[in-house]
């Protein structure tokens, strides 16, 4: 399809869901890998997308509602392995291990493990969980998985032009979703990997594994974790040269292009692997620069559709015409309709008593600045004080209830605290002896746990 993008001027968007503009871009980089190669503009009509990358919580609530088994989940077909031994062929997926020194990087063997049991609730094997990480994106989805989930939201997965431009937050020609310097002054923009992958984790930004979703600055469209965290799904087959596919519009930049067929997908490398691939974006929390410098927006990786990792995610968009077409499901984005009143109170009140400890603990953690601790410490004292002593000394205070105060005081420390030690004061979790912490993710918002 080739032409002039439509005109949509921004209609309401879905809950949780953000307005990107149609219009021509620049997609692809000439400085990094080949497959990026060339830069070549299109063009996309407007879509919205979702602000955050899907979380375990979202996950969870669409097999709560559909009964979905992933893929990782399915039991394996022994006819599909031929010779494979049966302790083999249970269900599983693949975990990133960190090694103990510097390895061969030409073979992913070495820092990637089948483990059995492993998958979007059990991301690290049958013993683990995902209890405290239901913020965080949600991994182990194959391609189907995904599209399932999209599907049950009324929704699509993006397509590869859609996601790089979306992700390019309106700057044009950027290395990164946010500029060109990968640290600018020295802070974190996203969730990478610092210093030599795979085996020693710096941790610059703050964190090993996934971070809950938004614990880095937005780009310009205000989306979080457009670059780093996880990898996310495209609706694209993957071709080494993705302009060379396209067809070559007569007048303008290219509309909408796809890839058509899963016919040149398939891996050369492993001829006799006939599993497509389609294109994954954004890079992870496993790129490193010595190895992997995909945290950007052109970079572009092939996955095979049939395999979830521990640094694949995804996120969704809506086109206009489902939109229009009322196909979108709020259910997504709301708490169940079945909780009752009562629920909802005693959730209010276990919120309430939530955020007064993380106040607490701020008042003591080593990594809160001092005015929020005397924020912290107003509100503590507030909520305690059985004479309501400030009250009579601010009258403004006067006019507020307790649950106000505590609102108002856990906004101020999400502005002035980095997430991560909010994290810590919310798990109660041991207060780190070095600070590792350089992110100060402002504009950050809390786990929905403690807001
Ligand atoms: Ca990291």
């Amino acid at each position: 399809m080739s032409g002039t993008p439509k005109e949509i001027t921004e209609p309401q968007a879905p809950p949780g869901m953000v307005w990107i503009p149609g219009g021509p871009f620049r997609m692809g980089s000439e400085d990094f890998y080949i497959e990026e190669r060339p830069v070549h503009e299109v063009s996309v009509d407007g879509f919205w997308i979702d602000q955050y990358l899907i979380t375990n919580a979202q996950f969870a609530r669409f097999v709560e509602a559909t009964g979905y088994v992933t893929i990782a989940e399915r039991p394996l077909n022994p006819a599909d392995y031929p010779g494979a031994p049966p302790e083999n062929l249970v269900p599983g997926a693949l975990v990133f291990k960190k090694t103990r020194g510097p390895v061969d990087l030409n073979n992913y063997v070495n820092w990637w493990a089948w483990v059995p049991g492993t998958s979007w609730r059990r991301p690290f094997g049958l013993q683990s969980s995902i209890e405290g990480m239901e913020q965080h994106p949600v991994v182990h989805v194959a391609y189907e998985d995904a599209k399932a989930y999209a599907d049950w939201a009324g929704k699509d997965l993006p397509t590869e032009a859609e996601w790089e431009k979306a992700a390019r937050g309106g700057l044009e020609g950027k290395r990164f979703t946010w500029g060109d310097e990968d640290f600018p002054g020295g802070k974190a923009m996203a969730n990478s990997w610092q210093g030599e992958f795979p085996w020693q984790n710096l941790l610059r930004d703050g964190f090993e594994g996934t971070s809950p979703i938004g614990s880095f600055p937005p780009n310009g469209y205000g989306l979080f974790d457009m670059a780093g965290n996880v990898w996310e799904w495209t609706s694209d087959w993957y071709v080494q040269n993705h302009s060379d596919e396209v067809a070559v519009s007569c007048c303008g930049p290219v509309v909408n292009p796809r890839i058509g067929s899963a016919d040149k997908s398939y891996d050369p490398m492993q001829p006799e692997i006939r599993i497509p691939r389609k294109v994954v974006k954004g890079g992870s929390h496993l790129c490193a620069p010595n190895y992997c410098l995909r945290y950007r927006p052109a970079a572009r990786q092939p996955q095979m559709i049939d395999t979830g990792m521990s640094h694949i995610g995804f996120r969704c968009i809506v086109r206009p015409a489902k939109m229009s077409a009322g196909k979108v499901s709020l259910e997504t984005q709301l708490e169940p309709t079945q909780q009752s009143m009562a629920k909802n109170l005693s959730a209010s009140i276990g919120r309430f008593i939530k955020q007064v400890r993380v106040m607490q603990r701020a008042l003591v953690h080593p990594h809160v600045p001092w005015h929020a601790k005397v924020v912290a410490g107003c509100a503590v004292l507030y909520v305690f004080s059985p004479v309501q002593l400030l009250p009579n000394f601010i009258p403004i205070f006067g006019q507020m209830d307790d649950v106000l105060v505590v609102t108002l005081g856990i906004r101020y420390l999400r502005r002035h605290v980095p997430q991560s030690v909010l994290d810590e004061c919310e798990t109660n979790s041991r207060i780190p002896s070095a600070p590792t912490i350089l992110a100060a993710p402002a504009t950050a918002p809390l786990p929905n746990s403690i807001r």
